[in-house]
């Protein structure tokens, strides 16, 4: 049976998920060693674009406004701002420039068309251009794509079970649209979620259990250790556990083998060897720059050296394809 499925059943997964550490680690390096270059990591750079102020509830995040968290407003940033960090970004060896807005939703004005103007300069830089702007309509979609939009970053955050303790003010279904719109705009979906937010092993699975049975896996799926928060409702919870995150990258690279795994937020509380362990389970993608969001992540020249130690190579922009409105053209040609 081919390794890329994307029927999975909950029951396959969990036998999965459960194997020893060490045997589910060298089982998904295998499936990373057929389908991935080992070592090989692609660095993502982070922008917030527009920060806070944000009208949902998602009980993990310092950005929503309901929550004193004490982080700064920010309206929409200039394009030529915006043009600045991603050059910087390319300099430092990013091949994919990611830019986020604390929005609920995408609406059709002045902010989105700067947007629009955002993503066909940071092309321009000749990096792989993502946005992560909340929910967006299949025209919102096609305006992205059409501006040579390469992924969209759309998390479904934990299992559908889960969901509505985490976030209240939109559902799971709503989430899982916005992934059809982005797909069928011919963009690259980037899609995945937290460990840490109160959730059971059995709703880590289910999570993956929804990823590996869309139609298309995601091209890349981050997986986020919660970085607690003082003042949201989660800024208590405790550091997961190093083993569960690898246990989670592996699975997931087992699950989705030519998806990008992303070690996403919560890299700064782990050391050196932990992340070792998680790319030889399977991550081979990381957020490089001293902030995610709004929140601290590792130095970038404490990266590098970690790029050194282990002997990493950046992963090279575009190199699993064109961008998004060329593959649209090519996806044309073959139907
Ligand atoms: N507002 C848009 C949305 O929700 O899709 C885009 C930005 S939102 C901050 C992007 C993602 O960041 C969320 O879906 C969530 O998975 C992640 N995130 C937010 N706060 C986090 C935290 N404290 N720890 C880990 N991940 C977090
Ligand atoms: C994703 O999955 N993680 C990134 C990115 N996609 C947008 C965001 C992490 C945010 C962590 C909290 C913060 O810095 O505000
Ligand atoms: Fe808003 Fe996104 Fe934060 Fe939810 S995760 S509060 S939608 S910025």
């Amino acid at each position: 049976m081919s390794d890329i499925r994307n029927r999975w059943s909950k029951e396959e997964i969990r036998e999965i998920y459960e194997r020893p550490l060490l045997q589910l680690v060298l089982d998904a390096a295998a499936v990373h060693g057929k389908y991935h270059k080992l070592g090989e990591v692609q660095i993502s750079s982070l922008l917030s674009i527009k920060t806070g102020g944000c009208s949902e509830d998602c009980a993990y995040c310092p950005q929503a406004a309901r929550f004193s968290t004490g982080i700064e407003v920010q309206a929409l940033m200039k394009v030529d701002q915006v043009v600045a960090a991603a050059e910087n970004a390319k300099a430092g060896g990013a091949s994919r420039f990611c830019m986020g807005a604390a929005w609920r939703e995408v609406r059709d004005n002045r902010d989105f068309d700067r947007v629009l103007d955002m993503v066909k300069a940071v092309n321009n830089v000749g990096l792989e251009v993502c946005c992560t702007l909340g929910m967006l309509t299949p025209q919102q979609a096609e305006k992205l794509a059409d501006a040579g939009l390469y992924a969209y970053n759309h998390n479904i955050d934990t299992s559908e079970e889960h969901y509505s303790e985490v976030i209240t003010t939109r559902t799971y279904n709503d989430r899982l649209n916005t992934l059809s719109n982005v797909r069928n705009a011919g963009i690259s979906v980037c899609s995945g979620g937290i460990i840490g937010l109160g959730e059971t092993h059995e709703d880590r699975i289910g999570m993956l259990y929804t990823l590996a049975n869309l139609p298309q896996h995601p091209g890349s799926v981050p997986i986020n250790a919660l970085v607690p928060v003082e003042g949201t409702p989660l800024g208590d919870n405790d550091r997961v556990p190093f083993d569960e995150l690898v246990r989670m990258v592996a699975t997931a690279r087992i699950v989705m083998p030519l998806a990008a795994v992303r070690l996403s937020a919560g890299r700064l509380q782990m050391s050196v060897a932990e992340q070792a362990m998680c790319f030889l389970a399977g991550a081979n993608s990381i957020f490089a720059g001293d902030k995610l969001l709004t929140t601290p992540n590792p130095e970038y020249n404490a990266d590098m050296e970690m790029f050194r130690t282990l002997g990493l190579t950046p992963k090279a922009a575009f190199a699993d394809g064109k961008p998004a409105s060329r593959q649209k053209a090519v996806e044309h040609e073959h139907n």
